[in-house]
């Protein structure tokens, strides 16, 4: 743990290492009495201002790590309310590694972007950032990007086709699927998650479950599988990490969305999503839809369509960003194709493709599968739906360089 000193109630959101964004929430000691926030690092004074609680009763206090340089750097919490005074400390190391870290750090640099804030992770802060980082699957000589790593050896003549559907459609089926053994794996896990109750599941619900990869080595080899990883990082141009894990036994039925809200990266483009199927897609279970071309849409963020951050009621979001997003299919003309995968094939999407889970029309049909979501190494990742910090894997995938 990095934490070392601490008479003032502190929940940090990393253990030892941090890459990206670092979050401390602050139990305020007295609820109600207004209190005074003073962030240090590495003893020097970076922001003073009062403490502004969320509706959990918390101060969220976050750290841009990328404009401080990699190592240990001690960061301090200092709180005074009603007269009185507590501390809290932790020493973490930052390491946010590689070229895109590089290009986050210039870019909030360059734009003012504070080191320390407290509330929200927000599109807002980035969006000036953002302007001059377009992402190269969105840029408009994408095409022959693809054929100049194709002839300088980048890629094999495989990948590049890879890259250019995903470039077109902003989805590609990989070439191989996950092997027999590490879906059967997979299956018998999920078989015991089931069992157990996992997360409160019962059989027959389009709940996912969250995070198995951390309790299940079966779906952890899924979620660090090195091939997913491989092409990730050829999409990226940077190595990939993965962040969470969704596993489905029912379709989600889920509305037709970007996960770009939900799971944001800065700069835009570095995160992909992956979906893994555990048995063959049958028509009526809920199938995965995807817009093929939806990635060009622009992207949709909180604070374009005026939607305050969703703290468990998704009314607003409903009618803001789910409006919106049907709006813009609709005006695109767009149409769904339904995804009927086969056992252990696997899906990557562009982060910004529309997609959805579709009705299960015969509620008794099952539609195992697997969504991991990744991002590029070096990368920011937050969740502008909710204003959370994300996580990224902090080591290299073994095997995916
Ligand atoms: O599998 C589905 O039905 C949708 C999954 C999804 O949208 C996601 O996990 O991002
Ligand atoms: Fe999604």
């Amino acid at each position: 743990m990095g934490i070392f000193s601490n008479d003032l109630m502190v929940e940090w959101t990393c253990y030892e290492r941090v890459s990206g964004l670092l979050r401390a929430l602050i139990a305020l000691p007295q609820a109600g009495v207004p209190a005074t926030l003073r962030v240090t690092v590495d003893g020097a004074e970076i922001h003073a201002a009062p403490a502004v609680p969320k509706s959990d009763g918390r101060v969220h206090v976050n750290f841009h790590t990328h404009l401080l340089a990699d190592g240990e750097h001690t960061f301090g919490l200092q709180l005074t309310q009603g007269g009185r005074r507590w501390t809290a400390r932790a020493r973490y190391r930052v390491c946010n590694d590689g070229g895109v870290a590089g290009q986050v750090r210039a870019a909030l640099r360059a734009h003012g972007v504070p080191l320390v804030f407290q509330g929200d992770c927000d599109a807002s802060h980035y969006a000036a950032a953002q302007a001059g980082l377009v992402h190269w699957v969105d840029a408009p000589d994408a095409e022959a990007r693809i054929a100049a790593k194709a002839a300088d050896g980048t890629v094999t003549a495989n990948e590049a086709e890879l890259l250019r559907r995903f470039v077109r459609d902003g989805f590609v089926i990989l070439d191989a699927p996950l092997p027999e053994p590490m879906v059967e794996r997979a299956n018998a896990a999920l078989d015991q998650a089931i069992a157990q109750g996992y997360q409160g599941y019962r059989y027959g619900d389009s709940t996912r479950l969250e995070q198995m990869h951390v309790h299940f080595p079966a779906i952890r080899d899924i979620w660090l599988y090195p091939p997913v990883h491989r092409f990730l990082s050829l999409v990226f141009e940077a190595p990939s990490r993965p962040c969470q894990s969704l596993v489905y036994v029912f379709g989600s039925q889920q509305d037709a969305h970007q996960d770009t809200i939900h799971l944001t990266p800065f700069p835009a483009g570095m995160m992909c999503g992956v979906w893994i199927a555990l048995e063959d897609v049958r028509p009526g279970s809920g199938e995965l839809v995807v817009y093929p071309g939806s990635h060009r849409l622009p992207r949709v963020y909180m604070h374009q369509v005026g939607c305050a951050k969703v703290e468990g009621d998704w009314s607003e979001f409903g009618a803001k960003v789910v409006g919106r997003w049907a709006g813009l299919l609709r005006e695109s003309g767009i149409e769904p194709v339904p995804y009927l995968a086969r056992r252990g094939q696997i899906l990557v999407w562009h982060e910004n493709l529309m997609h959805a889970g579709s009705v299960r029309r015969d509620p008794s049909l099952s539609r195992r599968s697997v969504v991991t979501h990744n991002f590029a190494e070096g990368a920011i990742a937050y969740y502008d739906s909710s204003g959370d910090v994300g996580y990224i894997h902090p080591e290299p995938v073994p095997g995916a360089g």
